[in-house]
């Protein structure tokens, strides 16, 4: 397969001006007529062929300005169609082709096909090209005009509809847009309608369309979005621009949800949700991924990326606000430890591996091999360093200057940095390289204190460096925001967070004119994505996470004591520190504090967080000793804290009805936290009673999970089932839950009674991501030396592969971090890599997937 590289890009040679498009519905053979008015792009002088992206299409017939296209003109592969410049008019010219396509038989969920008999289509990243013939590159933008003949009620494509009749509807999209973002759906769906009227008083429809029967699960999706639609106005000035607003919820899709301009396609499982089916971290996604999509319509729709090189552009961006978005909504505090626990947990690890990349990457195979926590996650953080280099008020001028500039443009990284130089006079070409290097910097910290007469001198000397990277192997120092405060001995702070700008590998910054030595809290709110190396005494962390003004230092250096703790009892055969359990007791008993943030504390650090630990400070991890001491520590600290536990489980029982609002959310997350805990002694008691009791998805899930690991689920598991048989998105929590908290040693077991179960329907992307993405996320059950779950994982891999490309690349990165391991182990993976590799017909997605890992 052919690798394309960011560094050849070249404009297409021609510009569309219109795009009108009539799609005949038929399951096996869907007939798709296009008329593409095509004029010479002035950007690409000189005369060229034209040259039209198209996969799996029947082309029926052809024609240019009326007339047949000669047969000789024409070449048709797989990859697309090439009409000779020769055969081309001197000026502007209409293309008119009619395709046959067969979405019954689209099992990749990618172009136009069908779930649970309802027509949708994904067309990110370059689905658009089969579904007819098209330059489908986002720098080529057209307004779409679609009409939709079939006998079904709903028929909806992008923008405002335009006219509707027996068995037939017409929608037009005046934005002009690349065909990623078109989209199409048709079925017998039933709608949640609403309304928002705009700051400049336009009225826009909202409709959430689902399956009839799910009508009463759409409530707090819509609240949702408009609550979305207000905070982007108030936040940052973007107001709604057409007529309508739909949503369509589909039970078969690759991903979470897609933007596509004014029709976006969600998963259902990021629709649908009920106090007795989601969990509040599902609520939260929801709400989350709602205003993610809506966002997307000024950063990626309006604004566009120019290649796919720059996907981070829009993606980064859009995260960085949805992020900004849930702390307003929720706890700010909060949700920052939630993000960086998601960032260390997928990035670093994605960072550290043979599959790391820069945000934007300058070469790919497959591009949705790309949609990573690299480009998602890092590309919001990077975002978030800028804008606390050019603190708020450059930030928001930016982004002005940003969507005034470059409204109706394909645009690029170059162009986004560009806009904070102008908007604030600041030069960013260093900057420029949290984009173009992939790594973790690793930041190292020397302290001194010097007394004197005027007060003594506290001076903090930061060492950065970065290790290589597959392809990068000389990193140049970055710039680094490091936000530090300082406390007193006495827990006063004497230094509020000051920002200070690492700009050297090394460099030192004084505190003049202190009292007494302070006390250092370093990398408030995680102000840069990097690994802080700094061995501190653990009373200094007890200190901390006493005193720190800093609600992220705070969780953060009970974070790290945790890690101690953790990483002795491994390494060492230590005891569980008492200092931390002590400490983790005051927090438990600090009624003043958040219980989310309560929560977050108790939640110790998951395994494979150790294991990239102990991997990164030149440690062989050991997945079963991993296990057994983390078992330890939570026994440990049940023992220890087992009164205030369950005075705290019992205090958080919800009083009145339930709500999903953060403060709803958090007092039921500290209660099951103290559960989990509360498991390792009453050997599932509470938890069987909670099971029974429980009047919310949050509780009985949480209650399940407990008695899964007590080894006492057979009849809750049963009766859950039962329960919940025809909801699909429960019963993908049920085989998910199974197989997340199975005895290591029997995971693979459970996971292969599971597949053989009659609703594992492994063609679902949901069903095949709860069971073996359950299984990834077991992680001493995956990594369990006899290598079964290994050997079952690359099986199904194989199997889903020739069904569905993406499903089976995205899931191999579970064997992202197999150079960890000790050799056993890494043969037991490699060999399973190999086989993958030598299997005759892999996708374009998987094959470069494992070529990458085995590096
Ligand atoms: N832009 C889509 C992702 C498309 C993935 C294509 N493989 C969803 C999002 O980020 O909002
Ligand atoms: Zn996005």
């Amino acid at each position: 397969p052919q690798t394309i590289h960011l560094a050849d890009y070249q404009p297409y040679p021609f510009r569309v001006a219109r795009v009108e498009l009539t799609f005949r519905l038929s399951p096996r053979a869907t007939r798709v007529l296009s008329r593409i008015a095509f004029a010479a792009n002035p950007d690409r002088p000189g005369r060229h062929d034209l040259f039209l992206h198209g996969e799996r299409l029947r082309l029926l017939s052809a024609r240019i300005d009326g007339t047949p296209v000669p047969a000789a003109a024409l070449v048709v592969t797989d990859e697309g169609l090439t009409v000779a410049a020769h055969a081309l008019p001197e000026g502007p010219f209409l293309w008119e082709a009619e395709v046959e396509i067969d979405p019954e038989g689209n099992t990749a969920l990618e172009g136009l096909y069908m779930s649970g008999g309802m027509y949708c289509t994904q067309c990110e990243a370059e689905g658009f090209r089969k579904i007819t013939y098209y330059p489908d590159r986002p720098d080529v933008m057209a307004p779409f005009r679609v009409r939709i003949e079939s006998d079904l009620p709903v028929m909806l494509s992008n923008g405002n509809p335009v006219g509707a009749g027996a068995g037939w509807a017409e929608w037009d999209d005046p934005w002009p847009k690349p065909a990623y973002l078109f989209a199409l759906v048709a079925g017998n769906l039933v709608n949640l309608p609403d309304r928002f009227t705009t700051r400049s008083g336009r009225k826009v429809d909202l409709n959430i369309w689902v399956r009839p029967g799910d009508l009463d699960r759409c409530a707090f999706a819509m609240d949702s979005l408009i609550r979305s639609m207000k905070w982007d106005e108030d936040t940052y000035g973007r107001e709604y621009d057409l007529d309508v607003f739909n949503i369509v919820a589909v039970d078969d899709f690759n991903m979470g949800a897609m933007e596509n301009k004014g029709l976006n396609i969600f998963n259902s499982k990021l629709v649908l949700a009920s106090p007795e089916t989601a969990t509040d971290l599902d609520f939260e996604r929801i709400e989350g991924v709602i205003a993610h999509e809506y966002f997307h319509n000024w950063t990626g729709n309006r604004i566009t990326c120019r290649d796919w090189f720059q996907l981070c552009l829009k993606e980064g961006l859009t995260v960085f606000r949805d992020q900004q978005f849930t702390s307003d909504m929720r706890s700010g505090p909060v949700k920052r430890i939630e993000d960086v626990l998601t960032l260390r947990a997928r990035q670093f690890r994605e960072d550290m591996g043979p599959l790391a990349h820069p945000p934007r990457p300058s070469s790919f195979v497959e591009i949705n091999n790309f949609y990573t926590a690299t480009v998602y996650e890092k590309g919001a953080e990077v975002i978030g360093m800028l804008k606390r280099l050019v603190g708020d008020d450059g930030y928001a001028r930016a982004l002005d200057l940003y969507f005034d500039r470059h409204d109706g443009d394909a645009a690029t990284i170059e162009d986004w940095l560009k806009v904070f130089e102008d908007a604030t006079g600041r030069d960013l070409s260093q900057f420029r390289r949290w984009y173009t290097d992939a790594g973790t910097p690793r930041l190292s910290v020397a302290e001194d204190w010097a007394p004197g007469d005027q007060g003594g001198t506290f001076t903090l000397t930061f060492t950065q460096s970065t290790p290589p990277t597959p392809g990068q192997e000389v990193k140049p120092p970055r710039v680094i925001p490091i936000a530090v405060g300082l406390l007193n001995p006495n827990g006063d702070e004497v230094v509020p967070t000051t920002v200070l700008e690492m700009t050297e590998a090394t460099q030192s910054f004084r505190f003049d004119g202190l009292a007494s030595r302070p006390v250092a809290s370093i990398l408030r709110g995680f102000s840069a994505p990097v690994v802080l190396e700094r061995s501190v005494p653990a009373a200094e962390h007890a200190f901390l996470l006493a005193h720190d003004t800093d609600p992220f230092n705070r969780w953060e250096a009970g974070r790290a004591l945790a890690k101690d703790t953790l990483v002795r009892m491994v390494a060492e055969d230590a005891p569980a520190s008492p200092d931390y359990i002590a400490a983790l007791g005051r927090l438990l008993a600090d009624d003043a504090l958040d219980p989310a943030f309560r929560a977050l504390c108790l939640r110790l650090p998951a395994e494979d967080d150790l294991a990239q630990t102990l991997a990164d400070t030149g440690r062989t991890p050991d997945p079963d000793r991993i296990h057994a001491a983390r078992e330890d520590l939570a026994r440990a600290v049940a023992q220890a804290l087992e009164r205030p536990l369950a005075a705290t489980f019992e205090a958080m029982a919800d009083g009145g009805p339930f709500s999903p609002d953060a403060a709803a959310a958090g007092r039921r997350s500290l209660r099951v936290a103290a559960l989990a805990l509360l498991n390792h002694l009453d050997g599932g008691a509470r938890a069987a009673d909670l099971f029974d009791g429980a009047t919310n998805m949050t509780e009985r899930a949480a209650a399940l999970a407990c008695l899964i690991e007590a080894g006492r689920a057979a009849e809750a598991l049963a009766a859950f089932h039962d329960r919940w048989r025809n909801n699909r998105l429960v019963i993908d929590k049920w085989f998910t839950l199974q197989v997340v908290h199975a005895a290591p040693a029997h995971a693979a077991g459970v996971a292969g009674q599971l597949a053989a179960h009659a609703d594992f329907d492994w063609r679902n992307p949901n069903r095949a991501r709860a069971l073996l993405g359950g299984l990834a996320a077991n992680h001493a059950g995956f990594h369990d030396a006899s290598g079964a779950a290994y050997r079952f994982y690359a099986d199904w891999l194989l199997r889903l592969d020739p069904v569905n490309p993406q499903i089976a690349a995205r899931l191999s990165t579970a064997f992202e971090t197999w150079a960890r391991y000790d050799a056993d182990r890494r043969a037991l993976v490699r060999a399973e890599l190999e086989r993958i590799r030598a299997t005759p017909d892999l996708s374009r997605d998987l094959s470069e997937m494992t070529a990458r890992i085995l590096g």
